[in-house]
């Protein structure tokens, strides 16, 4: 009988990722992407003494109820929103995320999705898909220049100062608003100015989100925030559907309140709210901010850094490096 502990993972996974937990671990990895019910889940936990999981899993009570073994959750992402983590620190089970490993990839797309609504590309590229460019026109497809504009950064956290430092190369003020303030040298570091929230909706000509969902952060960006945004400005999330109400946004950008949105994330996703979807003035994207193969293979890495020292195995033996709730360690 094989009494190596078992681990399963939910998502089809990257080459040698196996083969680092099969000396120790019993693996049971998914070959497909599946979206799975709440009784499949349940039934896939039961039995298992370690899950490698993403967003896609919600986990709670009901689904951890017949996993009596087991002992950590490493969730293949930073946000862990679709973990109820409070009812896996009751049961003793452990949650870890994939901090800092994504930060820079995260920032590179948010600038992306950025320069992509300035220059209006996601409508160029559909409209000469479309057959419609016949000759160059001097003054079609206007965009706006990102340049010495200013940058807004709501939850300033590491991937928030990712985006701050590569605004020195566009001649950017960055302003920013956090729970609380940075320290000193590391705004100096961003060169970044902490503003509240208001002003940082006044005076961003581009506001990016980069702050975890949580219930206070639920329609951070609603109707009233929205109205108090330049008419000009331009709304970036990369952050969770959910902090921005969606609806409210389609509203203000089909009267063009807003001049632009770019959004990586939805509230309900993977379904988009129809009303963004009849716009030109948004370019939209399905979650894949940090989806570079370099950084999902080191988001896999980091989960299973976290499952093997979990056992008292691999480089952080005995002591997985990015535990939310250490408290059941
Ligand atoms: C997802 C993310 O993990 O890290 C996060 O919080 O939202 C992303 O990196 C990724 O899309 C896989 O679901």
């Amino acid at each position: 009988m094989n009494d190596k502990p078992r681990v399963w993972i939910s998502r089809p996974t990257f080459p040698g990722i196996v083969a680092r937990l099969e000396p120790h671990f019993e693996v049971t990895a998914e070959p497909d992407e599946v979206s799975f019910s709440r009784g499949e889940l349940t039934a896939r936990l039961a039995g298992q003494d370690a899950a490698i999981v993403g967003l896609k899993e919600r986990i709670g009570a009901a689904e951890i109820a017949g996993a009596t073994r087991l002992r950590i959750v490493a969730n293949l992402s930073v946000g862990y929103d679709n973990l109820d983590l409070d009812a896996l620190s009751a049961a003793g089970i452990a949650v870890s995320n994939t901090a800092d490993v994504l930060n820079e990839s995260v920032a590179d797309y948010a600038w992306a999705l950025m320069l992509g609504v300035a220059r209006r590309m996601g409508a160029a590229e559909r409209w000469l898909r479309a057959g419609h460019w016949h000759a160059t026109e001097f003054k079609a497809w206007l965009g706006m220049d990102v340049r010495g504009r200013t940058l807004g950064i709501l939850g300033m956290g590491r991937i928030g100062q990712a985006i701050a430092r590569r605004a020195v190369g566009f001649g950017m003020p960055v302003l920013y608003h956090n729970r609380s303030p940075l320290p000193a040298a590391t705004e100096r570091a961003c060169n970044a100015r902490y503003v509240d929230k208001q002003q940082l909706l006044r005076e961003s000509d581009f506001l990016i989100l980069v702050l975890p969902l949580t219930t206070q952060t639920r329609h951070a960006i609603g109707a009233p925030e929205l109205a108090l945004m330049k008419p000009t400005a331009i709304l970036l999330n990369v952050a969770r559907g959910g902090i921005v109400d969606d609806a409210a946004l389609a509203v203000a950008l089909r009267e063009r309140r807003l001049a632009g949105a770019g959004l990586d994330v939805f509230e309900g996703e993977p379904t988009v709210h129809p009303g963004l979807l009849a716009l030109d003035n948004v370019v939209l994207s399905p979650h894949i901010a940090s989806a570079t193969t370099e950084t999902r293979r080191a988001m896999t890495s980091v989960a299973v850094d976290n499952v093997l020292a979990m056992f008292g195995h691999g480089p952080h033996a005995g002591r997985p490096p990015n535990i939310l709730n250490p408290n059941v360690l």
